[in-house]
């Protein structure tokens, strides 16, 4: 079987199943962008992974994790007015971190051009909400393409390099959690390696480049001529298509993944209403919602999280004087979570009730997955600091979390996780707390990779205002949670060997007098070290390092010599104290209906760092 990276340089046209996110490559490689950039975040990080399976030195553009979203768009920004064709893919909540550059970029002229890939996340599956990040579309004069399928990741991503390209403006392509993961076969076309930009052309002639006082009236002029210029070209763009179903009476708006549910809902349906289904999201192509709406007595907008397009029909038809029937959302319910098959069955039944049937109830016998809540995995180091750090804690002190895997430190039994905001907001908001506080401590997590992304401002503002917070440092050596991606600390980037930028020589370098420092494994040094820094009434920073155990063991079971651990709990040592279970909580510990404690062994690492914590010493090594 050939590999994907050279699937996906394949010079001839090609049929291949791939998901939304590996589309995306293959269109990166056709359209000869030469810079992409980002930074990790669900439902993106594969997009990076299609990425890497091509060789570093036969990848015909060039890739770089930055260390935010905003830098990443910066560096992309960059090279799009240098004459590239360039593209910047990041998470929902990354454009909120990218925004001041992001709002800025419709105004401006690229030379080259780039593309803008949102990874947005209704049903929040693997975000703090389900940010609907069209409402930017409309701040920022930027227009956005809305595929549904792999197949349109591949077409869209594709039409938008080629208007970015065209009109000199940044195009957004947005992606929805299951777009990016759906699979589909599709087919690509042939790829021309000849770069159509080698001359790298920076001239200032072509901007203005600096948007203040005299320049930012033209420059929004400018912004909002290419908008009306592309709202009238997308009446005509084959990504906005209607199926005309002869069905005068009604009619539904939509675009995205809900129009594949709704495919699913109308399966059998006889009188299927006429449907419009979207690509271009923004701005709207008006000529032909016109049409649409005056010829069909009842019109559904079917739009998934919040309603921005609805106002803009509905302002339309009120603008052309028509006034058939359109129907947005009814309530906050369908402001809410993914559109699935189930939800667009229930808002079209409540619509028009005699155009569906009941959804026939779930068969007996066929239970749901019983739910699992998220947890830290087996030997995870930091497990074992939140339970170490738990005991060093008064109860009434204040626990900040962050972003990361070790977010998870606010679920039961370690409840180390007070508050929760987003990546970087530990310090800050302990900070905050810190004040007018006499006698409860306030403790900081953060993560290694959030501590580059958006912790540094943050420690650097305690650390200049004087605010009495201990930062417990959480390194493991990786961004964890979005699938191990290097960091700055790591010492390589994703193309090569760099030089480590420590966490700690950070620190000292901003002056932080009280660094301690200690494995995240050695339970009774660490709640030495964080008796010791919370009494400090100052900054102080306990740093608990451990290297991501998913990723250390996934790389020690290639090797050769590589021999399985595992510990085990002899039921005559086992005094059913429960400490393993209830405290430490490793998933890898099942009480038995006998009171003892037997060791999963599918789950096991053999890490040992559960040893420590039984109290009868039960916890063995398996020789
Ligand atoms: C603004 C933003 N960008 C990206 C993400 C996705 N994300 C979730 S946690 C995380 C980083 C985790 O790395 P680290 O701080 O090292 O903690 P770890 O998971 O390794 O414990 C990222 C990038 C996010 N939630 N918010």
């Amino acid at each position: 079987m050939k590999q994907l990276g050279t699937v996906l340089l394949s010079r001839q046209p090609f049929s291949e199943i791939v998901i939304g996110n590996t589309a995306i490559v293959r269109a990166m490689i056709e359209t000869g962008t030469r810079v992409v950039t980002s930074y990790p975040g669900s439902p993106t990080p594969e997009i990076a992974e299609a990425i890497k399976s091509i060789p570093h030195d036969e990848r015909p553009f060039y890739f770089e994790f930055s260390t935010n979203e905003k830098v990443a768009t910066e560096v992309a920004y960059g090279a799009s007015v240098n004459g590239h064709l360039s593209c910047v893919f990041f998470k929902s909540v990354g454009l909120n971190v990218a925004a001041d550059t992001f709002v800025q970029l419709g105004h401006m002229n690229l030379t080259g051009g780039m593309v803008i890939v949102w990874g947005d996340d209704p049903g929040a599956h693997s975000s703090q909400n389900e940010q609907d990040n069209r409402h930017f579309a409309l701040l920022s004069y930027t227009p956005v393409l809305e595929p549904a399928t792999p197949a349109e990741v591949y077409s869209f991503y594709k039409e938008a390099a080629r208007i970015s390209v065209e009109k000199g403006m940044p195009v957004v392509l947005r992606l929805t959690t299951h777009v990016c993961h759906q699979k589909e076969k599709v087919s690509f076309g042939g790829w021309d390696p000849t770069p159509w930009d080698k001359t790298p052309r920076f001239d200032p002639k072509n901007g203005p480049y600096i948007p203040i006082t005299t320049e930012v009236f033209p420059m929004k002029r400018r912004a909002l001529k290419r908008l009306a210029e592309l709202s009238a070209a997308f009446d005509a763009s084959p990504m906005n298509r209607s199926e005309d179903h002869k069905n005068r009476d009604r009619g539904i708006i939509t675009f995205g993944t809900t129009y594949l549910s709704l495919m699913d809902v109308l399966r059998g349906v006889k009188k299927r209403p006429d449907i419009l289904k979207l690509g271009t999201i923004h701005p709207l192509p008006t000529g032909l919602i016109q049409a649409f709406l005056e010829s069909h007595r009842e019109v559904k907008i079917l739009e998934e999280l919040d309603a921005v397009i609805e106002p803009q029909i509905k302002a339309l038809a009120y603008d052309k004087g028509i006034a058939n029937r359109i129907s947005g959302k009814r309530d906050a319910e369908e402001w809410i979570g993914e559109y699935t098959p189930d939800k667009v069955h229930g808002i079209l039944r409540r619509e028009w009730p005699d155009l569906l049937p009941e959804r026939p109830p779930r068969p007996e016998g066929r239970p749901y997955a019983p739910k699992r809540p998220a947890q830290m995995c087996p030997g995870c180091g930091h497990r074992s600091a939140f339970y170490a750090i738990k005991k060093a804690l008064a109860a009434t002190d204040i626990k900040v979390g962050d972003i990361g895997c070790h977010s998870l430190g606010f679920l039961p039994p370690y409840n180390m996780n007070e508050l929760l905001m987003c990546m970087g907001a530990s310090v800050p908001m302990g900070s905050g707390l810190s004040l007018f506080q006499t006698e409860r401590k306030v403790v900081a997590f953060l993560g290694d990779s959030t501590f580059f992304h958006a912790g540094l401002p943050g420690i650097v503002n305690a650390i200049f205002n004087r605010h009495r917070v201990t930062l417990i440092l959480m390194e493991n050596g990786t961004t964890a949670m979005t699938g191990h991606q290097d960091h700055p600390a790591v010492g390589k980037n994703f193309n090569e060997i760099t030089e480590a930028i420590p966490v700690r020589r950070v620190l000292e370098g901003l002056g932080v007098k009280h660094i301690f420092e200690v494995d995240a494994y050695q339970q009774g040094k660490l709640i030495e070290l964080v008796k010791q820094a919370v009494e400090i009434p100052e900054f102080s920073v306990v740093i608990a390092k451990h290297p991501c155990m998913l990723k250390y063991m996934r790389e020690q079971r290639r090797k050769p010599d590589f021999k399985e651990k595992q510990v085990m709990v002899p039921p005559e040592l086992c005094d059913g104290v429960h400490e393993c279970v209830e405290k430490f909580a490793c998933p890898t510990f099942t009480r038995l209906p006998n009171g003892k404690v037997t060791v999963n062994t599918d789950l096991c690492i053999g890490d040992g760092s559960c040893i420590q914590t039984c109290p009868s010493k039960a916890i063995k090594p398996k020789a």
